[in-house]
């Protein structure tokens, strides 16, 4: 080891520490923990390897930090976030560039040099009197082609906690991969925090991604979306290098539907933050492999998948004993669970928004000692939770988890499903004509009506490529592109199948309720096998009456009357038009880089669409078409 790098590390960490981390042979990883020791200046160094003991200092060190409080239930603590730290800060995460690299003009980026010297300068010091803590993690099943090893420094325990539910452990395969790791890494400090150890400085909150050298620094930060390296910040790198390695990353649960004779399918689905993605992998009666980010390969021709974590950071707000079964039994077990955001009251029990019950009168929440009423320094009324509030489990604890979800040769995908929060376009389910088709005008053309897990204005219908595009990390012409050529490896594609769980009717009441998608989901799965017919409509397949009645019998044990089929589904040329328009204009002004079949595909969409309504009209019923 270089000397003055042996110093570095010999003159912080303990012997014990120093020789768990000597023990994996890989300079550039002693150079990286060395690095930011030094310009970080944290009081202590923790080096964690995989063993209890070890997951327990941390557990633990939360408590003692403060960063966690201890409820009444056993396993259960809390943490806050600052008042204005309760969502992933696009505008502070950006991409350090080199010169001559272009990413587009849809990614916030900043010259590298330059975002250098200012994160630098942000963390000089920015770990005084804080224990760093040295992770290690593999992305994806251990032992797998998938998985990618990573090493977290973090000074938060509430971080290293969190990371520890979400993560696979990583110590034992840095040490089995040695010099031949191509590790991701990441840095993430709090800063300086207040009494209640919240941090302070959030005007120098920043996220900047290196793809090229394959590191994430977060800094002035709590919240995990912008904090817990292996998630969101992780997701960017692999996009890029997925990109290159032909693969794809993407915002993706991964769960099994069952189907009949004990069969099992496996469905990926991409949705915005906040808008069914956690819902539907926990749907009774299906199986969960993961609820968020998903890597797919080709093999032998085929698709397979798998849940880069073994945890779940699920939004809480509107989780409720009648709609969400499995989670509200999981909430209420004595298991291990980080509640994030939540109020807090007396007897040390949580409430949020949307829980059964009444609504406490007061307690402690993300602004402090909190009452009904509340105001905040803007004037706006202080909900009991954020709205963005959360809970981190592993999965393992779920009753539903999937026997597949740590198989290193992935999940066979039997289906994709795209679905944003959309008021009056897309009907409540759609199977595409083909893979190009549902990459086009599916995944392509995904809107949303934004939500609470970002900042910024709820409701505005904005453009999200694949639920991805706060993600994304290379231009978007090429993101879409390695989609296109991922279909065109494997024999037979995944069926792609879009979902809208929000249309309105036009007096603004949802046409579906919450458990409509049990529904949607085990008719996609027929799909996959062919034993349901469909009705060929100008945007794809939808499914027929008689089928989805009979469905809804035996799901829900549900009348499914035809006016309330017919309302849904009725397909809404006019609006779907005005989408062609808008995202034919935006890959037009603002995607350099879109590949031509993608105007190609929408202008034959636009085609059938003007073709349909000459011939039946602006409103057209299934029956019109079947
Ligand atoms: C998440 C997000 O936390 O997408 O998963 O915001
Ligand atoms: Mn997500």
């Amino acid at each position: 080891m270089d000397e003055k790098i042996g110093n570095i590390l010999r003159n912080k960490l303990t012997e014990k520490d120093y020789q768990k981390l000597i023990k994996i042979d890989n300079p550039e990883l002693h150079n990286f923990v060395a690095e930011y020791i030094e310009l970080c200046n944290p009081e202590s160094v923790f080096v964690c390897d995989d063993s209890d003991e070890d997951r327990d200092y941390i557990r633990k060190a939360a408590i003692k930090d403060g960063e966690e409080m201890k409820l009444a239930m056993e396993g259960h603590t809390v943490h806050f976030d600052g008042y204005y730290d309760q969502a992933r800060d696009k505008k502070r995460t950006k991409f350090l560039v080199d010169e001559g690299v272009d990413l587009g003009p849809n990614l916030n980026t900043i010259d590298k040099k330059e975002g250098l010297e200012e994160i630098n300068g942000i963390m000089k010091n920015i770990m005084n009197g804080h224990t760093l803590y040295v992770r290690f993690f593999t992305l994806g099943p251990m032992n797998s082609i998938f998985s990618i090893p990573c090493v977290q420094l973090t000074d938060s325990s509430y971080v290293a906690h969190s990371d520890d539910l979400l993560y696979r452990p990583g110590y034992e395969e840095f040490i089995r991969q040695g010099r031949d790791a191509r590790f991701f890494k990441f840095v993430h400090s709090e800063g300086r925090l207040d009494e209640r150890k919240i941090s302070v400085d959030i005007d120098k909150r920043r996220i900047y991604i290196d793809n090229e050298g394959g590191i994430v620094y977060s800094v002035n930060t709590q919240y995990g979306g912008n904090t817990i390296g292996l998630k969101k910040p992780a997701m960017r790198l692999a996009i890029y290098r997925a990109e290159k390695e032909g693969w794809l990353t993407e915002h993706m649960f991964l769960m099994g539907i069952h189907g009949p004779n004990n069969r099992v399918t496996y469905f990926t689905g991409a949705f915005p933050s906040l808008c069914g993605k956690t819902s539907t992998s926990m749907v009774p009666g299906e199986t969960i492999v993961g609820d968020d980010i998903s890597y797919l390969r080709v093999k032998e021709g085929k698709a397979y998948a798998v849940n880069v974590e073994k945890g779940m950071f699920g939004i809480i707000m509107g989780v409720n004993s009648k709609d969400d079964p499995i989670i509200w039994k999981r909430l209420h077990t004595p298991k291990e669970i980080i509640f994030s955001n939540v109020l807090v009251t007396e007897d040390k029990s949580v409430y949020w928004i949307g829980k059964d019950g009444e609504i406490p009168e007061k307690g402690m929440n993300h602004s402090g000692e909190w009452f009904k009423g509340k105001k905040d320094a803007e004037g706006n009324e202080i909900t009991p939770s954020h709205r963005n509030a959360r809970f981190t489990i592993s999965l393992d604890t779920l009753d539903n988890a999937d026997p597949n979800i740590h198989n290193p040769e992935g999940c066979p995908v039997g289906g994709i499903i795209y679905g944003g929060r959309d008021s009056d376009t897309w009907v409540p389910v759609e199977q595409s004509f083909n893979w190009q088709h549902g990459i086009i005008t599916k995944a392509s053309a995904l809107e949303s009506e934004t939500t609470a897990a970002t900042l910024g204005k709820e409701g505005v219908r904005k453009f999200n490529l694949m639920s991805n595009l706060d993600f994304i990390s290379i231009p978007l012409g090429s993101y879409i592109q390695n989609n296109l050529n991922f279909g065109k490896k494997l024999e037979k594609p995944p069926l792609i199948f879009a979902v809208n769980y929000f249309l309105k009717d036009k007096d603004g009441n949802f046409l579906n309720s919450k458990v409509d998608k049990f529904v949607w989901l085990k008719w996609m799965e027929l799909r996959v096998h062919n034993e349901v017919d469909a009705i060929e409509t100008p945007t794809g397949y939808i499914p027929e009456y008689k089928d989805l009645r009979r469905l809804f019998n035996e799901v829900l044990k549900k009348d499914y009357s035809e006016e309330a089929y017919n309302q849904q589904f009725t397909i809404r040329i006019p609006e779907l038009l005005s989408k062609i328009g808008r995202i034919e204009e935006i890959y037009r002004t603002k995607v350099p880089d879109t590949p031509k079949i993608v105007f190609v595909e929408l202008e034959k969409q636009r085609d059938k669409l003007k073709k349909a309504k000459e011939e039946l009209g602006e409103y057209i019923l299934p029956e019109k078409l079947g």
